[in-house]
């Protein structure tokens, strides 16, 4: 694999912490039910067995931290198995695929918050995924207000929840930024208003996606 394919039946979600994807990934699957499509919803890292072992790696905060070149390459191996083994499967055969996370939390989290090298990147995005999503949603919070709503939520925060406010500031200009240069695949969602109306924003979006790609 060297080049990219964009995939128009594969749809990610991505956005900081908090930024509420599990509503709107529910949100979004019911929608794509009733118009009678098979959808297969998954997340990343994860979604395979072997994927969710490397999420449990990656995430752990009881082993000595991974540098940021093993978080990455981590990330991509999980993807590798998950493209895979879930997701290029589900595709061909017809179905619509709705991801929590892929590639962009790569050039968000490893590439904005962790300054890794964007060119390599993108290379293991040419070399080892070779697809993209045909729409992303990117719900956008403030990240006080993002974290905050996941401070009520957890308990025991993962690894990377417990980076610093800095970190998640670039993690957030860094998915603008991708916004801003991919604007017809990638569509920003104010996702501060309350859960329902920022569901039926994204849902709004979809079905626009849907007349666009019919
Ligand atoms: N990561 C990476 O670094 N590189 C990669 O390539 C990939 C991932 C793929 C795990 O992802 C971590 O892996 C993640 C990025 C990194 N680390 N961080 N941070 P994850 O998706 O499993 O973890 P997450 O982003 O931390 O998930 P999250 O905090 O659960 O975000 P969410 O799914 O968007 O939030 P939520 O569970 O839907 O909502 C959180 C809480 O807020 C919950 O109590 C909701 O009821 C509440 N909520 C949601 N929406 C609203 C609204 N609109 N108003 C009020 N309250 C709300």
């Amino acid at each position: 694999m060297t080049s990219l394919s964009t995939q128009p039946h594969f749809i990610t979600l991505e956005g900081g912490e908090g930024a509420g994807k599990t509503t709107v990934l529910n949100a979004l699957r019911d929608a794509l039910q009733r118009n009678g499509l098979e959808v297969v919803t998954t997340r990343e890292p994860g979604g395979t067995p072997l994927a969710e072992q490397i999420r449990g790696l990656l995430l752990d905060p009881s082993h000595e931290p991974p540098s940021p070149e093993t978080e990455l390459l981590l990330m991509f191996a999980a993807r590798a198995q998950h493209v895979r083994e879930t997701i290029l499967p589900a595709l061909q055969r017809g179905a619509w695929v709705l991801c929590d996370r892929f590639t962009d939390s790569s050039y968000a989290y490893q590439g904005g918050g962790r300054r890794l090298d964007i060119a390599f990147i993108a290379e293991l995005e040419r070399r080892v995924v070779g697809i993209r999503p045909g729409l992303t949603l990117l719900l956008d919070v403030g990240v006080h207000k993002g974290r905050e709503r996941a401070r009520g939520r957890d308990t025991s925060p993962d690894r990377i929840e417990r980076e610093r406010d800095e970190f998640f500031e670039q993690v957030r200009a860094a998915y603008l930024a991708r916004a801003q240069a991919e604007p017809d695949r990638m569509r920003v969602v104010d996702a501060s208003a309350s859960a329902e109306e920022v569901a039926a924003r994204a849902v709004a979006l979809l079905q626009q996606y849907l007349r666009s790609v019919a």
